[in-house]
């Protein structure tokens, strides 16, 4: 199946219809996705997952079938999958690699960005309402489908490693954005995490994961589930409040524009607060060091990607991870210096 486009690739999945239209969507960095549309309306999304970045399929797309189970309430929008003929998950072509097709909602838009209370406490609510519904579910039965995905320590061991063997020029030009990483790893960065509990994670909920109704601002549910996994709320928390609190994109390259929002922080955690009980002591208590953790991360991998010749996340330009680096790493500085008001506003409204 060398050279196969995505359209006879689509032959293979069980579709009520055939003849659609399908556009690629330059959105996410990781995997390739298209929009099958009919009169110009989306009806469903076709995928190409990386699996260089997710060897594991099968893991990731049994997390994906067990997760919509659970994931399916009258307030929350679920998410369909279409198998194959075969009555498969998704179809391995092998060389052109593996695919998988989901409905599309009807009527639904997202946001890179925000400068809308509304959308924050939106987002935050659904985020909420995702836990909630998920923390029903059998840990142990989630598989690991990156291992050590949020883990700062082996994401630092892997930022050392690039420095070594990085040119002396990207070396030169990760100067500042390695100054800001000294900086932050300074002290101990989530004390008290090794009481946290595990819960079942997005670990990629940036805003414009969120599904949103396009007639009210209303969100509806998460999508991109594939880093379904185990792991801690504030990572959650986190991954959100750098995309939705932070008004500019992530590779806003005017640093002065990187600001943190304290309405928009505000009404976020409001939102988290609709879903009752569903936070413990600990969560709360380090919640807030999420919102520095993440963007922290990320700017990290971000720099990691830029010094290894930009090998993982796609660019649009020359430049654009060490952009994305400074952009992250100057948001969880912006974070740092709001840590006393962030649990402020925690204690005030979750505690
Ligand atoms: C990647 O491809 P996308 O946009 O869903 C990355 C996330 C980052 C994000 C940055 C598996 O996700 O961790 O937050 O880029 N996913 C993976 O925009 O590395
Ligand atoms: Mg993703």
């Amino acid at each position: 199946m060398h050279h196969t486009s995505p359209s006879e690739l689509l032959e293979y999945f069980l579709l009520p219809d055939n003849g659609f239209e399908v556009r690629p969507l330059r959105q996410g960095l990781i995997n390739e996705t298209y929009l099958l549309q009919k009169d110009g309306q989306t009806q469903y999304i076709f995928q190409r997952i990386n699996t260089s970045v997710f060897p594991k399929v099968a893991a990731l797309m049994g997390n994906l079938e067990k997760s919509l189970y659970y994931l399916s309430a009258e307030d929350y929008q679920n998410l369909e999958l279409v198998k194959t003929r075969k009555g498969t998950l998704y179809l391995d072509a092998g060389e052109a690699g593996c695919w998988r097709l989901m409905n599309f909602i009807p009527g639904s838009r997202t946001y890179n960005t925000t400068t809308n209370p509304v959308v924050a406490r939106e987002a935050g609510r659904i985020i909420a309402r995702f836990h909630g519904l998920l923390a029903g579910a059998p840990l142990p039965e989630f598989q690991e489908v990156i291992s050590r995905f949020h883990d700062l320590d082996f994401r630092l061991s892997e930022l050392r490693q690039a420095l070594g063997q990085a040119p002396a020029k990207r070396r030169n030009l990760a100067a500042k954005a390695l100054g800001i990483i000294g900086e932050l790893t300074q002290g101990p960065i989530l004390p008290g995490a090794g009481n946290l509990p595990q819960r079942i994670c997005h670990n990629d909920t940036k805003l414009n994961n969120i599904l949103f109704s396009d007639k009210e601002q209303k969100a509806l549910c998460l999508i991109d589930l594939d880093t379904l996994m185990k792991g801690y709320f504030l990572y959650d928390f986190g991954d959100a409040v750098r995309t939705i609190v932070n008004t500019a994109p992530e590779d806003e390259r005017i640093l002065e524009k990187i600001q943190f929002s304290r309405p928009l922080f505000e009404a976020f955690v409001e939102g988290i607060g609709t879903e009752p009980d569903l936070l413990s002591e600990v969560e709360i208590d380090t919640l807030a060091r999420g919102a520095i953790y993440m963007p922290l991360l990320h700017g990290l991998r971000a720099l990691t990607d830029y010094l290894l010749g930009d090998i993982y996340y796609q660019i649009a330009y020359e430049g654009q991870n060490l952009d994305r680096s400074m952009s992250l790493l100057t948001f969880a500085k912006r974070a740092q210096e709001e840590l006393p008001y962030m649990q402020m506003v925690i204690r005030h409204q979750l505690g």
